[in-house]
């Protein structure tokens, strides 16, 4: 079940990326977000473990910190022992549920992810993350 959850994640990270270019074309900013190179990730709200993570395939974020761990470690499953971790929803319990939760301040579930630049030095599995609907100055 989890094995199927997260190559249904990694997939939607390859979809994403591959319609980006499109997307610049279309002038459709995410709303709430400060420009359309923003995009929108929703989390589950009040998660409790044995939840989905990613249950409308929506957490861009989720999905872009996923596919990156499996980028830079080699596996979902080395990334996770080397941050101390035994498996996904242990650390999704104890960093990525609450880290979510302190970003959104409207409660509301949507967060507006932008990927770093790929010639910067950030970890693939990191992105810029801010609220939606806060002030872009
Ligand atoms: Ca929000």
């Amino acid at each position: 079940m989890k094995h199927r959850l997260l190559a249904g994640g990694v997939c939607a990270v390859l979809v994403t990326i591959g319609g980006a270019p499109g997307a610049a074309h279309a002038d459709a900013s995410s709303p709430g977000c400060p420009s359309d190179k923003w995009s929108q990730s929703v989390f589950p709200l009040n998660w409790q473990p044995g939840d989905p993570m990613d249950p409308n395939g929506q957490n861009l974020l989720l999905q872009i910190g996923l596919a990156g761990t499996i980028q830079e470690f080699g596996s979902l499953q080395a990334g996770l022992s080397a941050f101390g971790f035994d498996n996904l929803e242990q650390f999704y319990t104890a960093v990525i549920d609450p880290d979510y939760n302190a970003k959104d301040r409207n409660d509301d579930g949507i967060l507006c992810v932008k990927p770093y630049p790929v010639q910067g030095n950030q970890a693939a599995y990191l992105a810029n993350a801010i609220d939606n609907n806060a002030k872009s100055s």
